[in-house]
């Protein structure tokens, strides 16, 4: 019941183009010490003494983040959120200036002699936000990118990049289970972010787009569901003008449809269907690729549009935070330049940031 990350999601590993093999782990030594102890190691236990460190690969166009160690313990499974732990929001500079082009998470086991990959099952989701940008419709701090156990790994199409700025101050959260009632006593998280220098080739410039049906900041989204036939809408204005590359989303159980819609004339610009099991449950929501240039879906500056989802609830009764819905892609601005500045002083802004990691997830 938590609220989908604005993510390219659309671009998750089965349809990007180069797929580079899984990496080794790197050895349980090598990782205890790449990661400096946190200041506040010792003062409390488990997961509080874990910290994180960025590293340059130039010979790659890499840039890495190691984080660690995390305790996951092995939990009784009464239900879904029991056995989840949440780690906390760890922060990071962003040590040079140019475009992110993809995004990859490994789990390693920091007591192995020689690596050793942790099964990927454990991984509920690690997703990184970014302090320095604010969403373009909302408010909160961007969610750059995030993947869960089924989209392991994330790659942009060539020629088009996320930018970040040195100096950038990145979150990193994630959120874990045991897999077989083992408990792991060091896991190391490893992101992986392949990299474009400033200064080489320029790509086009793309950001992540969210917008939500039911947008709280700092809580969650999900409401409650009537029985029956239900819609709920909500109405936002482009702040600028741009195109949608892609759009995915986030539903839950029993919904039909997530359309986005002009406000100002009531055409339907797209519109994702689920596909659900006979009794209801969602199988999948619906992804659109527009294209990659010219090909986008435009959005109009200062223009209102409207995204309305559907549900038919079968059971008879209201399900309490049963709905959600949202959408999510990549959008390339016409001018990043106009971008809506992040106020660090608004109050939803503050909120936002104090909720980081608490209501994020990948589906
Ligand atoms: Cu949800």
């Amino acid at each position: 019941m938590r609220r989908l990350v604005s993510l390219l999601l659309v671009f998750a590993a089965s349809r990007a183009a180069a797929q580079a093999g899984e990496r080794a782990c790197p050895a349980g030594a090598a990782l205890r010490a790449s990661v400096p102890e946190s200041a506040d190691a010792g003062s409390m236990p488990g997961m509080d003494m874990s910290a994180s460190t960025v590293q340059v690969d130039s010979a790659r166009r890499e840039i890495r983040i190691v984080a660690g160690p995390f305790r996951i313990a092995a939990t009784a499974h009464e239900s879904d959120d029991m056995m989840m732990m949440d780690t906390p929001v760890l922060r990071v500079a962003w040590p040079a200036s140019g475009w992110v082009r993809g995004y990859s998470v490994q789990l390693c086991d920091g007591d192995a002699a020689s690596g050793a990959a942790l099964a990927r099952g454990m991984v509920h989701h690690v997703g990184l936000a970014n302090y320095s940008r604010r969403e373009l419709l909302y408010p909160m701090v961007e969610r750059l990118m995030a993947v869960g156990k089924e989209t392991p790994r994330v790659s942009l199409p060539g020629g088009v990049g996320v930018p970040l700025a040195r100096g950038d101050t990145l979150g990193l959260y994630s959120a874990f289970h045991d897999v077989g009632g083992r408990t792991v006593e060091r896991a190391y998280v490893i992101v992986t972010l392949p990299w474009i220098p400033a200064g080489h080739s320029h790509p086009i410039d793309v950001m992540p787009f969210f917008v939500d049906v039911n947008s709280v900041i700092g809580g969650t989204s999900a409401w409650d569901l009537p029985p029956g036939r239900s819609e709920k809408r909500s109405e936002f204005t482009m702040p600028l003008g741009g195109s949608i590359l892609a759009l995915g989303g986030h539903v839950h159980d029993y919904a039909r449809s997530v359309r986005l819609e002009d406000a100002e004339n009531g055409k339907v610009l797209v519109r994702l269907d689920t596909k659900l099991a006979s009794d209801g449950h969602l199988i999948s929501l619906g992804e659109r690729v527009f294209g990659f240039h010219e090909e986008g879906l435009p959005l109009l500056p200062n223009h209102r549009y409207r995204v309305i989802a559907q549900y038919d609830n079968p059971t008879g009764h209201v399900i309490r935070q049963g709905g959600m819905a949202s959408l999510a892609g990549a959008f390339v601005p016409d001018d990043v330049r106009q971008w809506p500045l992040l106020d660090p002083l608004n109050a939803d802004v503050k909120r936002d940031i104090a909720s980081v990691g608490a209501h994020d997830m990948v589906q």
